[in-house]
């Protein structure tokens, strides 16, 4: 109780913010992308990793106005970016079951592309396979819904969930993201590297783009490079990263 009180002061006090985790092309590293990540910085100063806030903000659905404070603070920045005169990027936010099935979720984000001019084929969506194991029903109507509004939906941590491949379509899902744990083993362990080529082999095979995350060494990145086409994303390249030290770094590497 004591925390919720707590989130739900820090989302009414500015105490939540975003970083931005570059992710580049595996082709020329280029930055074509970023994954806004919330942060909460609570009264004392402290950093409350999201590990510790956000099942809390799911159990008693703070998430919601939390969420929509992440997609409406994503695409302003993304905006403003732009404004400033940088190349447009893709920005990824992570979104819960419990949003996607919220009254009137898609209305909602339709309203925050109009009131923040975003476009809406550079919001991605990123969703866990968590989604596929409730309101399968709902979830499709919405995901479809957010597809129509031209917004790309990307499965999150993909190959460690419970979902069957049959929900790649029925979601009509745009691009994977394969979960940390294969990669981070990729170098040592045959098996691991083996797992990733046959998603990526897949993903090519159902027209799919891949992003692959927790990326942390350059035997990884030639790897993957070996593999084929995909966008990495990973403390390698860039650690998540405040709005200011983002655009200096764009401004730096251009
Ligand atoms: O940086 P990292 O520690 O940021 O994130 C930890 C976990 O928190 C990840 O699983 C990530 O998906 C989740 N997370 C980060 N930001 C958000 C957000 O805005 N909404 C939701 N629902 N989850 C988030
Ligand atoms: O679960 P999700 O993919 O939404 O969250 C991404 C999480 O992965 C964030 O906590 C982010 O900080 C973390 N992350 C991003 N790159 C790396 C990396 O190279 N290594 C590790 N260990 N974590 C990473
Ligand atoms: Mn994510
Ligand atoms: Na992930």
């Amino acid at each position: 109780i004591l925390m919720e009180r707590a989130l739900r002061h820090a989302l009414d006090h500015d105490e939540l913010f975003l970083c931005y985790q570059p992710q580049v092309s595996s082709k020329d590293l280029a930055i074509v992308g970023a994954e806004a990540l919330l942060r909460w910085r609570n009264a004392d100063g402290h950093l409350v990793p999201p590990s510790d806030f956000v099942p809390l903000a799911e159990d008693t659905g703070l998430i919601v106005p939390i969420g929509d404070w992440v997609i409406r603070t994503a695409c302003r920045q993304a905006v403003e970016w732009e404004r400033e005169g940088r190349p447009p990027l893709k920005i990824a936010v992570n979104v819960s079951p419990r949003q996607l099935v919220q009254d009137g979720f898609v209305d909602k984000v339709a309203g925050i592309l109009k009131e923040t001019g975003m476009a809406s084929g550079r919001l991605i969506i990123e969703i866990t396979e968590g989604v596929a194991l409730q309101n399968t029903k709902e979830t499709t109507d919405t995901l479809l819904r957010l597809k129509a509004l031209g917004l790309h939906i990307s499965m999150d941590d993909f190959g460690t969930g419970y979902s069957s491949l049959g929900y790649l379509r029925t979601f009509q899902v745009d691009s994977l993201k394969i979960a940390q744990s294969f990669v981070g083993e990729m170098a040592e362990n045959e098996g691991h590297a083996g797992i990733v080529k046959a998603i990526m082999a897949m993903a090519r095979s159902l027209n799919l783009s891949v992003v692959v995350e927790g990326v942390e060494t350059e035997e990884q990145v030639k790897l993957l490079q070996a593999i084929g086409d995909c966008t990495i994303q990973g403390y390698y390249f860039y650690k998540p990263l405040l709005p200011e030290d983002f655009s200096a770094l764009r401004d730096k590497v251009k």
